[in-house]
């Protein structure tokens, strides 16, 4: 079984994916906070991102990587720059300094949040962050490129639009993605043979999609949920429109308004 590093491990993403990840491998968790619930398979390895040597010895020996840590909403430039910057640019030197290869990103649908939700969009598309936050997974994807093809890595970049049980709004049911497929991505993102750097959209089957994932389709992604099946309860739970025209028609809802989230 290879071991994985998961990083921003104690958090709520990496909580809904951690049981599906560790029935194919062994896991090492990584986290600034302390990760209380590991289990059997899973081993704890704190560190901050924003020290290189600790990051590099949680690196050391794996096969692969799963980024999730970093700051997750917009905040300030300083939290936005430790966490994101400074932080994401440590894991993917430590991961060449460590000789490990193989890099899932996540990135998110706020690199691109700026779009109108009246188009659809391929992942090949110009980024158009829409918060500092947005910037910072814009930077993660560059490095994963520069990487990818200065230093013969394999990245894979996962615009994820949200992750959880089930989308809670109108605007999750275009940007949904459900644990079990965002996993499918994470184990093509490490397994796939011939990747060099790849963005792929982090979305289910979702009828209401305002992407077109091709890309992921192409390299063997086939999601099996669907954002549709929650529609009634997803529509009546939801506060659009917010009457603000840049939350209510852009892509990234209200990142696209806000100073800080
Ligand atoms: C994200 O990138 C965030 O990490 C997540 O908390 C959600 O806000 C999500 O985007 C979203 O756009 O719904």
């Amino acid at each position: 079984m290879k071991r994985i590093l998961l990083t921003g491990a104690a958090g709520s993403a990496a909580s809904l994916i951690r049981p599906l990840l560790r029935a194919e491998y062994r896991l090492r968790l990584s986290d600034r906070k302390p990760v209380a619930d590991a289990v059997a398979g899973e081993e704890v390895a704190p560190a901050d991102l924003g020290d290189l040597a600790a990051v590099r010895a949680v690196v050391r020996g794996v096969d692969g990587i799963i980024h999730f840590g970093g700051y997750s909403v917009e905040a300030d430039w300083e939290t936005i720059h430790a966490a994101n910057i400074v932080g994401c640019y440590n894991l993917f030197e430590a991961a060449r300094l460590e000789g490990v290869r193989r890099v899932v990103f996540a990135s998110s649908n706020h690199a691109i949040g700026f779009y109108p939700r009246a188009q659809t969009i391929p992942a090949d598309v110009s980024v158009r962050p829409d918060s500092r936050y947005g910037v910072s997974k814009a930077f993660g994807e560059a490095l994963g490129s520069l990487y990818a093809w200065k230093y013969d890595m394999e990245v894979l970049s996962i615009r994820i639009g949200n992750v959880l049980d089930k989308p809670v709004d109108a605007r999750r049911l275009s940007i949904w993605v459900s644990p079990r497929d965002l996993v499918q991505l994470i184990r093509i993102g490490l397994e796939a043979p011939g990747i060099r750097h790849e963005i792929v959209y982090g979305v289910s089957d979702n009828r209401r999609t305002w992407w077109d994932n091709s890309n992921a389709a192409r390299l063997g992604y086939k999601p099996v949920d669907r954002s549709e099946d929650f529609a009634a309860e997803a529509l009546a739970a939801d506060g659009d429109p917010t009457g603000d025209d840049r939350a209510d028609l852009n892509q990234g809802g209200g990142f696209c308004v806000a100073e800080t989230m």
